[in-house]
């Protein structure tokens, strides 16, 4: 535990407990189950959450009408939040009923209902937007919150300092969590994440151990709690794993050596937070057993409907747009060899007015 995390000790009461552990697994076996489907050739990609699962636990301390900007590593807290595994098969499987209707990328979760909103794949890019329903909030006065979370080489994107500008100025209520993995696809970012730089002051960010499920989950009360009083931005910086490839399209034994892989299992906070919960007796070894069976079991069925439900439709894929589609300018005949894009966009806004 970091100097500047507070300790506070929850003790959550057993069913609370319990049930943060299934969301937990269901999260890690969903990913196991799509990573699987993927080497099966079926679904289109797979990126996971593996390792990042103790951020679910903000979702604990957030209320139905506040606002998630999650990443795509935050499959566990999207599932803590509400997110059912039907939905997150859907997604998989880019179908017509899934909440983009079969138009985003796996990982890049939402639901309106949820107040999800779906992460766009230029990483850091959702955090201006996070910014700005945070600042509608603050003018409503409601008393609500922002949590949007980001991987560290995401925090070296331009919209992460434009953001956290922003935030401080106007005193925000939002909640800032980098999910530091120490990886970029390939890259190793010990030494280049801000932090390490000293571009971000070590006293503001409050750093947490992500192996372990509570003193996350306490870090993130305090975090909540400081947005949702008026005292402006909270900032956590989450020391996790990423135990998996970057993504289906990568194989991290191409550049992470095999003892480093294996040394990641001894920091793996399902297991670290179930073997807690054995040893506190809320559950017992066998009943731990059960209940991963009974959950894989679950999410294989739902996996297996999700399979054949409808494909989006042909014909559908400007539903849902704000206005009619434009038609494409055609580029004047006299451009048509020396034509600059400048030149194509002055032309046609030329050609509107
Ligand atoms: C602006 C932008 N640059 C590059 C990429 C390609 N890209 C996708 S994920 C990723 C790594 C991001 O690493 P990090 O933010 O640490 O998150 P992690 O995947 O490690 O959780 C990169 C470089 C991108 N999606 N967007």
């Amino acid at each position: 535990m970091s100097q500047n995390q507070k300790s506070v000790s929850l003790d959550p009461p057993a069913d609370q407990r319990l049930n943060l552990l299934r969301s937990l697994l269901r999260s890690r076996l969903g990913d196991l189950r799509e990573q699987s489907l993927i080497r099966q050739g079926k679904g289109w990609f797979h990126i996971s959450g593996m390792g990042h699962e103790s951020l679910a636990t903000a979702a604990l301390h957030l209320e139905a009408d506040d606002y998630a900007f999650p990443y795509y590593r935050d499959r566990a807290f999207c599932v803590q939040r509400g997110l059912s595994d039907a939905e997150l098969a859907l997604a998989f499987y880019a179908k017509r009923d899934s909440s983009s209707g079969g138009r985003q990328l796996t990982g890049h979760f939402s639901n309106r209902s949820l107040n999800i909103w779906s992460h766009p794949s230029p990483v850091g890019a959702h955090l201006l937007p996070a910014c700005g329903a945070a600042w509608g909030m603050q003018m409503d006065g409601q008393g609500q919150v922002v949590f949007a979370s980001l991987g560290e080489a995401a925090s070296r994107q331009g919209d992460f300092y434009e953001a956290v500008c922003f935030a401080k100025e106007r005193q925000l209520p939002i909640v800032f969590v980098v999910e530091d993995n120490r990886i970029a696809i390939s890259t190793d970012t010990r030494r280049t994440n801000p932090l390490a730089l000293g571009v971000l002051s070590e006293d503001e960010w409050r750093r947490v151990e992500g192996v372990e499920v509570e003193a996350v989950s306490a870090v993130m009360q305090d975090a909540i709690a400081h947005a949702r009083a008026g005292k402006g931005p909270s900032f956590v910086w989450c020391d996790v794993e990423r135990f998996s490839n970057h993504s289906s399209a990568d194989d991290q034994r191409m550049y992470r050596a095999a003892d480093e892989l294996e040394a990641l299992q001894s920091r793996d906070p399902v297991a670290r937070y179930q073997a807690q919960l054995i040893e506190s007796g809320v559950l017992t070894e066998a009943e731990a057993e059960a209940l991963e069976t009974e959950i894989k079991a679950e999410v294989r069925a739902v996996y297996q409907t999700a399979e054949s439900a409808e494909d989006p439709r042909e014909g559908e894929q400007a539903s849902h747009l704000y206005g009619p589609v434009g038609e494409a300018q055609a580029v004047p005949v006299e451009l048509e060899s020396e034509c600059r894009i400048l030149d194509a966009v002055n032309r046609t806004f030329h050609a509107a007015l």
